[in-house]
């Protein structure tokens, strides 16, 4: 059996909206003609099953097909077991994004998170791994030889530490001067990364050095301009001036320019031209991730679900798909999942965007949120929860963004969930998870190139902002930033998990080790994201095993 196979049948299954038993994937991808019995499996199950079981696979492969299968009965049942032989054989790959997202991965990327390499592509990276880890579908009743709750949880073992989050610690009064202090303090962060890999002097020391001598400067990115022969010319800032630098557009690493964001911090290297005005460019570096990044895990088998853009009081809230989700946590299949992680607009909002209101369901922001905290008392009372708010919550939009207010914190007080600002570094049983709601990712991926990040690709906008180690870099665009004493959005620690929202896709994937997931949402489309062709992932949920950090997509819609 080709190893593709059962990723494939898993996903055509996805597709289908059902989701399957491992043994039932393995009973139909060790059938002589897979194809085939997929389809018989398809055929025989009741339109209304979820779940498809090894028995009903069983029993449909065991009986003659509608279509009096020339081939007999007997051709789709495996006679031996020997999963190791491969006919070389590649089948189609199914729409659901899912599965797709790292198929002409970047050569920083190691694949996806899971299993996806193998999925994805008829090229298998070599160290991928074979097993499908993505799963369709969930039951929204268990099976009836599923024990639901009490299980055996122990809380003791739990742990959950916050760090990074402006809630409370806001000394911001909007004056220029807190402007300086944030990219001042951007500045001393960023520039502590790079300082080791260059040999950097500051704008005004360069300024005063002889012409055709190495020069080597840190700084934030002022402006990027193209010369008329098509040269770049990148404009770097520290704290004691600015200085030209230019890129010839002949470079090897001249395409690095396409990412550069104003206001992020980059080192470059080169010589000063012969009147000492300008540093012609040799290299360029980014803060970025360590190659040899080792990521931690947890001691134990415990899952966290990363989930974000829930939209209650949109007309578009899919309330049928979380409900499966919710009952799904209730499930023995769910029983290690002990963490719910969300991303970001709880709720719909009001007056977030023109014509919002038309679409929306219920009308009083505080009514949206006492509807959310209802469906979040779905959810499994003895799972720990914890929120950021994102651009449809009613918290400031300026980011950092702090958490609820006392108001809404009672309002959603049921589940005793934690409620931190956005972003948020958030230890979970030693794994260090970076919640981000991800309003920059729409900046990332209109300023940069199709293939470095895209919608369709969130996950690779994402492996961005972990290059450039800062959640929402470029100031005075879409994102709103609010001035600090500190930047609270550079990334000064490495994450091992960077989990956002926001842009309602589905995609995931690992930058030198650190895993990327942009969890879709539990919106269905909007007549705006109609307008501009954003089709959104709806009712997925990645769920995270925080021992191995490999990741499974459940899929509720
Ligand atoms: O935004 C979800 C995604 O859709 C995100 O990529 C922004 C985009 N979006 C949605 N509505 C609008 C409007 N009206 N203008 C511009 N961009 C939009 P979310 O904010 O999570 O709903
Ligand atoms: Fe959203
Ligand atoms: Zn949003």
């Amino acid at each position: 059996m080709p190893l593709e196979t059962p990723v494939r049948i898993v996903q055509e299954l996805t597709a289908r909206g059902y989701n399957a038993e491992q043994e039932a994937v393995t009973l139909i991808a060790s059938a002589d003609n897979p194809d085939r019995a997929l389809s018989r499996v398809v055929e025989s199950v009741d339109d209304t099953a979820l779940r498809i079981t090894a028995a009903d696979v069983r029993s449909a492969l065991a009986e003659p097909s509608a279509a009096a299968d020339p081939d007999g009965i007997e051709s789709e049942i495996p006679t031996q077991s020997d999963p190791s032989v491969s006919t070389g054989e590649t089948g189609s790959i199914s729409e659901e994004t899912a599965e797709d997202q790292d198929s002409g991965v970047p050569q920083e990327t190691k694949g996806s998170g899971g299993g996806r390499s193998t999925e994805s592509s008829s090229t298998p990276e070599p160290d991928a791994t074979p097993e499908p880890n993505t799963t369709a579908g969930s039951s929204t009743t268990p099976e009836p030889n599923t024990p639901v709750e009490p299980r055996a949880r122990d809380p003791s073992l739990r742990s959950l530490e916050v760090s990074g989050d402006v809630t409370g610690q806001s000394t911001g009064t909007g004056e220029y001067g807190d402007f300086v202090k944030v990219f001042r303090d951007r500045y001393e962060k960023l520039s502590k990364q790079l300082r080791g890999r260059v040999n950097h002097r500051p704008a005004n020391a360069i300024q005063s050095m002889s012409g055709g001598t190495d020069a080597a400067m840190i700084g934030l990115v002022n402006d990027v301009r193209s010369t008329k022969s098509g040269h770049w010319l990148v404009e770097l800032e520290d704290t004691t001036g600015t200085f030209p630098c230019l890129v010839m557009k002949d470079r090897g690493f001249a395409e690095l320019v396409d990412e550069l964001l104003l206001d992020e911090c980059i080192a470059v290297e080169g010589t000063l031209s012969d009147d000492a005005g300008i540093i012609f460019v040799d290299s360029m570096h980014f803060p970025d991730v360590p190659r040899t990044y080792t990521p931690n895990t947890a001691d134990r088998h415990v899952q966290a679900a990363l989930i974000s853009d829930v939209h209650v009081g949109s007309q578009e809230f899919v309330a049928d798909a979380w409900g499966r989700f919710a009952d799904w946590l209730h499930t023995e299949e769910a029983e290690h999942v002990e963490y719910l992680l969300i991303a970001g607009d709880m709720v719909e909002g009001v007056g977030v965007y023109p014509n919002q209101d038309e679409e929306l369901d219920i009308v009083d922001i505080y009514e949206q949120y006492e509807t959310f905290s209802e469906h979040l008392k779905d959810v499994p009372g003895d799972m720990e929860i914890l929120m950021i708010p994102g651009n449809h919550d009613a918290v400031r939009l300026a980011e950092p963004q702090p958490g609820f207010d006392e108001n809404l914190r009672d309002i959603m007080s049921a589940h005793d969930a934690r409620i931190t600002g956005n972003p948020s570094f958030v230890t979970v049983e030693g794994v260090k998870v970076l919640m981000y709601h991800g309003v920059s990712l729409d900046e990332v991926i209109a300023e940069l190139p199709a293939e470095k990040a895209s919608y369709d690709d969130p996950h690779k906008a994402m492996y961005q902002l972990l290059k450039k180690r800062h959640v929402a870099p470029q100031f005075g665009g879409k994102t709103r930033l609010a001035p600090e004493e500190k930047d609270y959005l550079v990334m000064e620690e490495v994450p091992d998990v960077f989990h956002t929202g926001h842009v309602h896709k589905l995609g995931w994937g690992k930058y030198h080790d650190v895993l990327a997931v942009n969890s879709g949402c539990w919106q269905a489309q909007t007549d705006f994201q109609k307008s501009v062709n954003i089709d959104p992932d709806v009712g997925h949920a990645p769920i995270l095993d925080l021992d191995t950090l490999e990741m499974t997509v459940r899929k509720f819609i």
